[in-house]
């Protein structure tokens, strides 16, 4: 039983303006050099590489009302999401290589708005070691990578919340948070006070990956779009070096597997990110490597047999 589309459409989105650190702008090659296209294709879908978005370079500049660079991120999650909505609206999945998190929240509310559209249910499943629940008023750092979920929910400037027209984008209620080891102390708070609902590194170690996944997975049907945020900062650093914050106590190649696998087995996968990448503190593409394998079996790659 699938949902998924036959086609997928990469959309490239070279940019770093959300970060802290430069170098996520060249995530959408390492991609394609680590042969994700081909990758699909070999698990029987069509690929369309839609080439990379444009917008505003990175003017490298300090936090102004606890935002930095709000303006070029508006401008590059306009573009995230008009190319997203576009490829949704043809039937397409998209899968969008970034690029940092600030841009999930273009991806994130053109699904939603595609599902506003179509009447779909939406889960969304958040693979991170950090929250993205700040607001310019909780964070450390005024890096937009940090907020995107809270934009999503409603919280953050008018000009982020209002870009798929419906404020809020999403309802916490949507989202399921997966290996979480790295929330700020106010964040903290914040994502108690909407009640997120969040599996993290410490919850994985108690009660395991399959256990988690179940969880949640639960409750999705056959008409759920199931979308997956991918921030490669999910995974443990000794395996996956390549992104901007690394996060020691990741999930392990094994138990990222699982979730993958586990994904996979719903049948119901119809949007991606894959985010954060930062080929600048990567070894030999490895990370990149590690990506394209592991979305491999988000597309059923070990599968073997079917319950
Ligand atoms: N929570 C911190 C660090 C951070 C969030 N997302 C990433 N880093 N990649 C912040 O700056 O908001
Ligand atoms: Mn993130
Ligand atoms: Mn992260």
């Amino acid at each position: 039983s699938s949902n998924s589309p036959r086609t997928v459409s990469l959309i490239g989105a070279p940019t770093d303006v959300g970060a802290g650190a430069r170098g996520a702008s060249m995530g959408p090659e390492a991609l394609r050099v680590a042969g994700l296209g081909p990758a699909l294709q070999a698990r029987g879908v069509q690929v369309l590489d839609r080439g990379n978005l444009s917008g505003p370079p990175n003017p490298w500049l300090p936090p102004v009302d606890g935002y930095r660079h709000l303006d070029e991120v508006v401008a590059w999650n306009r573009a995230v999401h008009e190319a997203v909505h576009g490829e949704l609206q043809q039937g397409r999945m998209p899968i969008l290589l970034g690029g940092d998190h600030c841009l999930g929240l273009g991806s994130i509310s053109a699904v939603a708005r595609h599902c506003r559209e179509t009447g779909k249910k939406l889960r969304v499943l958040w693979l991170d070691a950090h929250a993205d629940f700040n607001t310019n008023q909780l964070t450390p750092s005024g890096n937009i990578h940090g907020m995107p979920v809270a934009c999503l929910c409603g919280f953050g400037p008018q000009a982020l919340i209002e870009i798929g027209g419906h404020v809020p984008a999403i309802s916490p209620k949507w989202i399921r948070q997966i290996g979480i080891r790295s929330v700020d102390e106010g964040e903290k708070r914040f994502v108690h006070e909407q009640d997120l609902e969040v599996f993290d590194m410490r919850y994985i170690d108690e009660m395991g990956m399959r256990h988690t996944m179940e969880l949640a997975l639960a409750t999705l049907d056959a008409n759920t779009h199931l979308h997956v945020s991918f921030d490669v900062d999910f995974l443990d650093p000794e395996i996956a070096p390549g992104v901007g914050t690394t996060i020691p106590g990741g999930p392990t190649y094994r138990e990222a597997q699982l979730c993958m696998e586990m994904i996979a087995d719903t049948g119901l996968l119809a949007s991606l990110d894959v985010m954060e990448l930062n080929p600048a503190l990567d070894v030999r593409n490895k990370t990149a490597e590690l990506a394209v394998d592991l979305i491999e079996s988000l597309f059923g790659k070990s599968t073997l047999m079917r319950k």
